[in-house]
């Protein structure tokens, strides 16, 4: 208990009571199991939050003293259907499968993960697998009387034995007599997934070869940079691996590029690289190509040697700058004598004073909010996602979940001309971090945990994804009038649910979704030199940030008034006509814009960008539901900041495993075996993926057909020297909106009663009567502001057992992976 009361309750109160005079703590029996966890949380923290009387006597309005706000818990949720089906594993289930695989009549010879080499048989991955999209709806649609879908497993297995990797679909769950295991094959384009392509267990995999290839270099790099790798705890040189490492499969090379051990390493390049080639199953055997220094190549170790010593190496400059205060890469505060004027006091902060309007079901993971309703799910390649979400009793999107995250650089040296990353790779989920209260997401978030399994264990962050109302301080609409009924306005309020402190998804009381992206950290800094010019801008004297493209893609799967929808493309064009009317003094002529309005019936033509100047757009439509006026009903992509594509085309390191990335959307026809527009492989095999997004476009006919849109965020990243420490997210930010198009009769925020209908006075000089519906603002003093803590996450062992707390140096290998490598003995 001791530990959850120093973690857990961010939440500090006792009940879901309106607004209460003197705070009683009491201990409440939970009115529901559901209420179970929550009251837990509420006996924890009894008597930590009140307010004591003598303030409560001083806070006042019309003198009369305030009370205590209602709790900011949320409310319970009623969920259409008591099952999440898209929910991720739990901790049991995912240890109920292990032991299962483990059993010699699989016959798999499995060693444990944590103790494999990488000629043994080992599990890289157990998570959830989605359930067909039929079946799912079918229980959705009739939770009493339909069959809830079977729970399915995705189990990949790293065969080195062969050596091969498998994914297999394992279930039903809970693990029994009839439970199975078949090879998932038909979401691939390809036959076998190579090992070559396979993802990183031991973080330190390439470091015994990189320790062979630096040991005999230290007196040079001493000499040239003031650093060496030694496999010491205070080695001054760290690497870093650009990506792809493979074409086809058929081999693992890397380029490994040095660095300052520093804080902020990544910005601290010192222009020196090695090509090793980690092909095959036995590290023994993993070899040195080539390094580079200088623009100079050479073959071997003793090469390179010879050159230094012989006088014949061209040697970088001295730059002095190098060797000086490496702080400037770290978020020390500059200036520490400077202060901003009131920069002492701490900024506003949102409080829903009258409670929180969102319904959250901790267990099944669904959050509802004004006539808004979903359920959440999770999983280690990409994290969140979400399902069938519904507006007002109506389902507009079956799923929404992002897909791949590619970024692709530029530069003159070995590294970052060679880097084009997909993040799916390393996990977006497994990645996720928690939230740092008040910081990621406002004080009163309330946070979901999730669970991600990899081959070393089981990781649960309790603070991984945070839900928020906000105020977004502007009117959804807005009119001042003087006849009845025709001034006033309506709040316009917006419901957040965000993981990686930047994967947005934005609710609006209009029926509108942004999807938001905003991204912050370090640059994969490049070593500034004249020769870099164009790849990017100098940040330093030798550093600097390097041109790179950022592109994100989604699947939303929307679904309006039913399955059955179409691909509508609205585009605006200028015309010159002629009429009878116009008056002679104009000419005879009118010009002016007209709209065009097609349908696009073949999934082939539906690889798109938005037009020039945005003139015009695209909608998923029911033909055959149209609104009071005639017109279909559907929801429009709607563009939002920084709507690009990939600038780069045909490189050989993105040739076809990112093939999204070259549009600003695409609309397919929606598979249950085209679940995603990637795989965690495509990262190493640009020439011949496991998931070909070109390969979804087969020209089927997509007029009234279940549809997926694949819709990209992105951003040309020109780093600057603002990018320094770490890019801003204000900038770094992209988004597009999902947005209604005729798909009601009229605006349907207007139903909203926080809202204000103003009415002229009758009498000069009287002020305006109004009607506000009767929503006035709480009065009340909130709950305090939890001390801040933070304590990272909580591990499980692959019996389920709580996993002893792991070291700051482990947790950073496995979070830093291959952009860190530290060099051990
Ligand atoms: C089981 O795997 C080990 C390597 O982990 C291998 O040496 C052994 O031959 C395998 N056994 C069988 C029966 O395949
Ligand atoms: C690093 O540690 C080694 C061994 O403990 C020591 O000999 C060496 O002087 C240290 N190097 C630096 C730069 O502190
Ligand atoms: C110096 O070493 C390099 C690399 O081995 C070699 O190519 C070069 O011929 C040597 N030059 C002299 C003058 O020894
Ligand atoms: C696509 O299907 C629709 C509806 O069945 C049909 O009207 C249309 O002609 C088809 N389009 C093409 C190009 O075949
Ligand atoms: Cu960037």
């Amino acid at each position: 208990m001791s530990n959850l009361r120093a973690y857990e309750p961010l939440k500090q109160t006792d009940s879901y009571d309106d607004v209460r005079s003197v705070p009683q703590p009491k201990r409440r029996v939970s009115r529901t199991a559901g209420f179970a966890l929550l009251a837990v949380l509420g006996t924890i923290a009894l008597s930590v939050f009140y307010v004591s009387p003598s303030h409560a006597d001083k806070a006042a309005i019309h003198g009369k003293p305030l009370e205590q706000c209602a709790s900011s818990l949320p409310p319970p949720a009623q969920p259409p259907a008591p099952n999440n089906v898209w929910a991720p594993l739990t901790v049991e289930e995912i240890v109920s499968i292990q032991k299962w695989l483990d059993e010699p009549a699989r016959g798999l010879n499995l060693t444990k993960s944590d103790k494999a080499g990488l000629a043994d048989n080992h599990i890289f991955l157990i998570d959830a697998y989605q359930p067909r999209k039929a079946d799912a709806l079918a229980y959705v649609e009739n939770p009493l009387s339909a069959l809830r879908p079977a729970k399915y497993a995705r189990v990949t297995i790293h065969h080195g034995t062969v050596p091969v990797i498998k994914d297999y679909l394992i279930g039903p769950l809970p693990i029994s007599d009839k439970s199975e295991m078949t090879e998932l094959k038909d979401v691939y384009h390809r036959d076998e997934i190579p090992y070559h392509a396979r993802g990183v267990l031991v973080a330190n995999e390439l470091a015994p070869l990189v320790l062979k290839i630096m040991a005999p270099l230290a007196e040079a790099t001493e000499e040239l940079f003031g650093t060496s790798a030694l496999g010491l705890v205070n080695d001054t040189m760290l690497a870093g691996v650009s990506a792809p490492w493979s074409f086809d499969g058929t081999f693992r090379r890397a380029w490994v590029s040095w660095r300052r051990n520093v804080a902020g390493p990544w910005l601290h390049p010192l222009n020196f690289f090695q090509y090793v080639d980690m092909s095959g199953t036995d590290p023994a055997q993993w070899k040195l190509i080539k390094i580079v220094y200088n623009h100079q190549v050479f073959d071997s170790i003793d090469s390179f040697l010879d050159a230094f010593h012989n006088g014949t190496l061209q040697r970088l400059p001295e730059r002095p700058d190098q060797r000086k205060d490496p702080s400037w890469s770290t978020r020390k505060r500059p200036n520490p004598e400077y202060r901003r004027d009131l920069d002492h006091l701490p900024g506003p902060r949102s409080v829903s004073f009258a409670g929180l309007r969102f319904r959250v079901d901790k267990e099944l993971q669904y959050v509802s909010w004004l006539g808004w309703g979903l359920y959440l799910g999770f999983n280690r390649d990409m994290g969140l996602s979400l399902w069938d979400i519904r507006f007002r009793d109506e389902r507009l999107i079956y799923e929404l979940a992002p897909q791949e995250a590619i970024a692709q650089y530029a530069g003159n040296d070995p590294m970052q001309a060679t880097t084009a990353w997909l993040d799916r790779f390393f996990g977006m989920g497994a990645s996720v971090r928690d939230m740092l209260p008040g910081y990621d997401c406002p004080h009163e978030a309330v946070y979901l945990p999730a669970i991600t399994h990899s081959g070393t264990g089981i990781i649960k962050r309790e603070r991984a994804i945070c839900i928020f109302e906000q105020d977004s301080g502007r009117p959804i609409t807005r009119h001042t009038g003087y006849m009845k009924d025709e001034f006033g306005a309506v709040k316009g309020y917006v419901l957040t649910i965000r993981s990686i402190s930047t994967f947005d998804y934005m609710f609006h009381v209009d029926g509108t979704i942004e999807i938001r992206l905003s991204a912050s950290g370090y640059l994969q800094g490049g070593y500034w030199e004249p020769k870099q010019e164009g790849y990017g801008a100098q940040i330093r004297d030798t550093s600097m940030g390097s041109l790179h493209d950022h592109v994100i893609n989604y699947k939303v799967d929307l679904d309006l008034v039913g399955l059955k929808n179409s691909l509508l493309r609205t585009t605006t064009a200028q015309e010159e006509v002629e009429h009878p009317w116009i008056e002679e003094d104009w000419g005879t002529t009118v010009i002016q814009q007209k709209i065009s309005r097609s349908y696009i019936e073949n999934e082939d033509d539906a690889l798109l960008k938005y037009p020039n100047n945005f003139q015009g757009s695209y909608a998923i439509v029911n033909k055959g539901e149209t609104n009071a006026w005639g017109s279909p009903r559907g929801y429009a992509i709607h563009p939002g900041y920084s709507p690009i594509y990939n600038t780069v085309v045909g490189s050989k390191r993105l040739l076809n495993n990112a093939n999204w990335a070259r549009y600003n959307l695409a609309v397919s026809r929606r598979k249950d075996n085209e679940p995603t527009s990637s795989s965690m492989w495509n990262q190493h095999l640009p020439g011949a993926p496991m998931v070909d997004f070109h390969k979804f476009f087969d020209g089927e006919n997509i007029t009234q057909e279940d549809l997926v849109a694949w819709v990209n965020v992105g951003m040309h990243h020109l780093p600057q020297a603002e990018d320094i420490p770490n890019t801003r997210t204000n900038l770094a930010a992209s988004s597009f909106f999902l947005t209604p198009l005729n798909y009601f009769d009229t605006d349907v925020s207007l139903e909203s009663i926080n809202a204000i209908v103003l009415t002229a006075p009758e009498k000069t000089g009287d002020p305006f009567t109004f009607d506000d519906y009767g929503v006035k603002p709480a009065n009340c003093v909130p709950e305090g502001v939890p001390d801040f803590e933070y304590s990272g996450l909580s591990a499980f062992t692959m019996d389920g057992k709580p996993a002893p707390p792991t070291s700051v140096e482990e947790l950073r290998k496995q979070s830093e992976l291959f952009h860190r490598i530290k060099v051990e003995m």
